[in-house]
């Protein structure tokens, strides 16, 4: 490194100046662009020279030089500061008919019928606002009660893509301005942030937005630089003259001032395609790296936002589409143990009832021991839950500093709760599981799985009629529902004749459901739907599964060897065939149309991919349709993909088949595709 000093301190200042100029261009290439065309290493050596020069010349130091984002001294608090122009809060919409009302209110105030609508991303994170004082940064402070917030300028100066100065590439550069935007936590550096406060025994943060809130708003700027908080700018606060005429135009803005926006924006032309811009977000969120709590919607002609104004908390030009909150906080009441239809005992979490995501949710799958161990999850725990769509709610993280001391650890009892039978876990496994072949729990899981919607689908046979049918000593096996009688089932609690007749007959519809979805309600164990119905059209009858082996099991292209193996293994039991025979003697159909030879296969090389969800049929029913025809069902969108089945509400597959120009089919095309054939 060039350890020379210049000679004169002209000579400094002249290669000061264009240090600051190189290492303001390539931080804005690395941390805005993401585009860095220098290595780290000539980064940092740019970095050294500036320090060296700075030491030397200490009149060369001033607030905006890239060597001061990080050495304030710790502060003994914020000060309080007014904003120029207030930080409003949004209104908030939480459905297709608010947004539908707030387009009504838009127009109205407007008086025209033709309003344009910029869509953003609603980052959660934390609001602030910049104040940029001709091009360059004097403060950073947090919204606070909108009108007065506090100064945390020396945290923000650790922001790296925050810019010191402005860049003014081409567009000029007001001497005073407010710059508003969200600074947020990315998820990663939220993980690891709590990986290492949880190794370091400190309370973890429940959320990115809790920790970016937390960094920011630390005292000692030391600890806010080693968290990684990132922004993204959204609009322009107060400035004095115009920048732009649309909300679109000061985005372009922003970005050439050498902020970081964010790139995920739409313009749109009508409320419905706001809509559907938005909706399209509930399911691409997740592939976010970072935390976005819904969308906010604005008027995009600035002139638009001036007349529509501001009511006393909101503007009127702009609202917030918020997605149901996926996190809630509640407590773990209890921990119960369910066994599974393989006999494995799984541990649940029962919880004070608390709404996610637009449902209820009392209940959270705590998986095995491990899990509950590594999460120190304990009896009377304030926890926060996560639900995400249809999936089972999870308990993503205890909050230790509301433990009182009464909290009880949980331990994995050592007899089944069901048969009192012996409970084992086998070594390099996660599970405990209950040894006892005959124990109650395996039969009343195995019959739930037996009639549930991907099996023999018999409606009008929950879990609560089958215990009953269970504890009256009606049904010792699945074989036995197909000889109920009416006079039998309309004696058990809560069932009357009628739907007793009911039952009956669902219950003997189902024999027609073929061997696909009988070999699937079996439960062999790894055998799923998919691999259920392969074998079925492979082999056509059940009979033929007496003789078969692993080799042949394997010839059927996606069943490998465990598969084979657990099928084997199981048609190898004697009790298998006495439950077949039973069940065949009911009328029970055993058998599949194997696709013909000649079948027309108008389907044949063709590959599908089916999101969101259909209203006439099951995913399984349009898999079965598609493989019927030829086709094969596939569940992630790629350049192989020929035809993509979207349902209401598709997500991240829709827009992905979209940027690969892949054929798109809505309901009604597939299901006039499938007519045709
Ligand atoms: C809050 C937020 C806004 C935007 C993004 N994220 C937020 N959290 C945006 O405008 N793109 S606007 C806003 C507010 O006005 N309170």
């Amino acid at each position: 490194m060039n350890t020379n000093l210049p000679d004169t301190p002209e000579e400094a200042r002249a290669e000061a100046e264009e240090l600051k100029r190189l290492l303001s261009y390539h931080s804005h290439r690395y941390y805005v662009l993401d585009a860095p065309e220098i290595s780290d290493a000539e980064f940092d050596r740019l970095m050294q020279r500036l320090i060296v020069l700075e030491a030397a010349y200490p009149a060369l130091v001033s607030p905006d030089s890239p060597t001061q984002r990080v050495g304030a001294a710790p502060a003994e608090g914020f000060a309080r500061v007014a904003h120029h122009a207030p930080m409003l809060s949004l209104a908030n919409a939480f459905s297709d008919d608010d947004l539908r009302a707030f387009d009504t209110r838009v127009k109205n105030g407007l008086g025209t019928q033709q309003v344009e609508y910029v869509v953003e991303l609603k980052i959660d994170g934390l609001a602030v606002n910049l104040l940029y004082e001709n091009g360059r940064l004097i403060r950073g402070a947090t919204r606070g009660d909108g009108q007065y917030g506090e100064d945390v300028t020396a945290n923000i100066r650790t922001i790296r893509s925050v810019p010191l100065s402005l860049l003014g590439h081409g567009v000029d550069i007001p001497p005073l301005m407010e710059v508003r935007g969200e600074v947020y936590l990315p998820r990663r550096e939220f993980d690891r942030l709590n990986e290492l406060r949880s190794a370091a025994g400190e309370p973890i943060f429940a959320n990115p937005r809790n920790a970016a809130a937390g960094s920011l708003r630390q005292l000692n700027p030391q600890v806010t630089a080693e968290r990684a908080l990132d922004i993204f700018v959204y609009g322009i606060g107060w400035r004095e003259g115009l920048p732009a005429v649309t909300h679109a135009e000061t985005i372009k803005y922003l970005c050439k001032l050498g902020f970081k926006t964010n790139p995920h924006y739409r313009l749109c032309a009508t409320i419905d395609e706001v809509i559907e811009y938005c909706a399209s977000w509930s399911e691409k969120r997740v592939d976010l790296p970072y935390d976005i709590d819904g969308l906010v919607i604005k008027v995009n002609s600035l002139a638009g936002q001036e007349t529509l104004g501001a009511t006393a908390k909101d503007p009127r030009w702009a609202i917030a589409y918020k997605f149901p909150a996926e996190q809630a906080t509640t407590i773990v009441e209890d921990i119960i143990i369910r066994v599974g239809r393989t006999g494995v005992l799984t541990p649940t979490a029962v919880l004070r009832p608390v709404r996610v995501s637009g449902s209820t949710v009392s209940r959270a799958t705590l998986h095995n021991q491990d899990y509950i161990r590594e999460k120190d999850i304990r009896i009377g725990d304030t926890v926060i839950i996560h639900k995400a769509g249809e999936v089972i709610p999870e308990v993503v993280a205890v909050i230790p500093s509301r433990r009182s001391g009464a909290e009880r650890i949980f331990t994995m009892p050592s007899v089944c709760p069901d048969c009192g039978g012996e409970v084992v876990r086998q070594s390099g496994e996660a599970a405990h599981k209950c040894m006892n072949p005959g124990c109650p729990a395996l039969l009343r899981e195995g019959l739930i799985h037996f009639v549930s919607r991907d099996a023999m689908n018999i409606e009008g046979l929950g879990p609560a009629v089958l215990q009953s049918l269970l504890e009256a000593g009606l049904i010792k096996d699945a074989a036995d529902l197909y000889y109920l009688k009416e006079e039998d089932i309309a004696g058990l609690e809560r069932m009357g004749t009628k739907s007793a007749a009911n039952l009956v007959s669902a219950i003997a519809a189902s024999k027609e459901a073929g061997l696909s979805r009988l070999l699937f309600a079996l439960g062999i164990r790894f055998v799923g739907a998919k691999a259920a119905s392969l074998i079925a059209k492979h082999y056509g009858d059940i009979e033929a599964l007496r003789t078969a082996t692993v080799e042949e099991l394997m010839t059927i292209e996606e069943i490998g060897p465990k598969i084979a193996e657990s099928v084997v293994g199981f048609f190898r039991e004697p009790n298998t065939w006495r439950l077949i025979e039973k069940l065949k003697k009911a009328g029970v159909k055993t058998t599949e149309e194997k696709p013909a030879a000649d079948a027309p296969q108008p389907f044949a090389g063709k590959t599908f991919v089916l999101t969101g969800s259909l209203s006439g049929m099951t995913r399984s029913e349009a898999e079965a349709a598609i493989a019927r025809l030829g086709g094969k069902a596939s569940s992630s969108v790629s350049k192989k993909t020929d035809y993509l089945i979207a349902g209401a509400e598709a997500g991240s597959k829709l827009a992905k088949a979209q940027e690969l120009g892949i054929t798109i089919l809505d309901e009604a095309a597939f299901m006039a595709m499938l007519d045709r054939q």
